[in-house]
């Protein structure tokens, strides 16, 4: 029976290609900046995104810590999403490790946030308030269906934040998937962001890591709080070389898990039980509600015993996520299983 893991691209293993350039790759120490192969991978994700420099960096929640180390100091705030990924799911590092301040404005099922909404929660000049620093953006916006923020929304809130003295991040962990989606270059999102961090271990299939992508000086800053934080890794070549073969190998097929994304969605709101909204399905999350009398975490259980993972995310609330290693037959094997279990 093959195991269909569909509850997060995270999940991915890395291809023969990779594997074979992590065993033959040419390594040094990257603190001193001596690894050739993560030397390269930064200029090549700079090159991609249009920046100045990248920086290698674990994790995704890495990169965006890094970055927001870099652009606020303890006390100022950013202005980010209620279901942002750095609001919700990163521990809180921003306060907890930065004294960074988050102030939430609410993201519609779009993704976005409205341009009044972030006008109308940008401090002025007063004593008692924090300062204003960073606005900060998720594309896709994994809590709301992988959806893909265009570029005009991008530049919009550059340009309103840029007239203000506020700067932009973009967690761009699924920057591709977006790029691929629209039909546009990933530096259509990257010009109109001040930094923009990206991850390698989702659909793009690598083992570990991100890069986080700015200007010269933000960069070096950034590389600074890297050490800080410790992620400063030595022979990092071993994982920048299958970051490498991801980028020029893993990208244009994001378009299949986007398409079979769509197939799932359409599926399953054919199941009587099952709500969802497939017109929102762009890339290559898919969340759908039970209202039947099974909870998310019964049916998970139900179908993991016949080798289909599939996120609970909460009482009625389920996540499935298609990637590489996900067939339009393991598709379709789910769908029966989920029919089976819910009618
Ligand atoms: N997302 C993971 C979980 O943490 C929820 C997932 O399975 O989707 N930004 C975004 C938009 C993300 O979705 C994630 C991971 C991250 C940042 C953090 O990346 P990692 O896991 O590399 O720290």
């Amino acid at each position: 029976m093959k195991r269909i893991d569909l509850r997060s691209d995270t999940v991915t293993l890395p291809t023969p290609a990779m594997r074979a350039a992590m065993a033959n790759a040419e390594l040094g120490d990257d603190v001193f900046g001596e690894d050739p192969t993560v030397n390269r991978l930064e200029a090549m994700a700079a090159e991609r995104m249009g920046k100045d420099a990248a920086l290698f960096v674990a994790s995704g929640t890495m990169a965006n810590l890094v970055a927001l180390l870099t652009h606020c100091g303890r006390g100022d705030e950013v202005i980010v999403g209620d279901k942002a990924h750095t609001f919700v799911n990163e521990v809180g590092g921003m306060a907890a490790l930065g004294g960074i301040h988050p102030r939430t404005v609410p993201n519609p099922p779009d993704g976005t946030l409205a341009l009044d909404d972030i006008v109308g929660a940008i401090r002025g000049d007063n004593v008692h308030w924090p300062r204003t620093r960073l606005v900060a953006l998720e594309n896709t916006h994994n809590a709301c269906n992988g959806a893909p923020l265009s570029p005009a929304y991008h530049q919009a809130v550059y340009d309103l934040a840029h007239a203000r003295g506020i700067r932009v991040h973009t967690d761009g962990a699924r920057i591709f998937n977006a790029a691929i989606a629209l039909g546009v270059s990933p530096r259509e999102f990257a010009r109109y962001s001040d930094s923009l961090s990206f991850c390698l271990s989702k659909g793009l299939s690598a083992p570990v890591g991100s890069l986080l992508c700015g200007s010269r000086e933000f960069i070096a800053a950034a590389r600074r709080h890297r050490k800080m934080v410790g992620g400063g890794m030595r022979q990092a070549g071993v994982l920048a070389a299958a970051g490498i073969v991801a980028l020029e190998t893993m990208i244009d097929r994001l378009a299949d898990d986007h398409a079979n994304a769509k197939r799932l969605a359409e599926g399953l709101a054919d199941i009587p039980g099952v709500a969802l909204d497939p017109a929102r399905i762009k890339t290559n999350i898919v969340f759908f509600d039970l209202t039947g009398a099974l909870t998310a975490p019964q049916l998970a259980e139900c179908l993991a015993r016949d080798g289909v993972l599939i996120g609970a995310m909460g009482e009625r609330r389920m996540r499935a996520v298609t990637h590489y290693g996900i067939e339009r037959a393991d598709i379709e094997t789910a769908l029966g299983l989920v029919k089976r279990a819910l009618v």
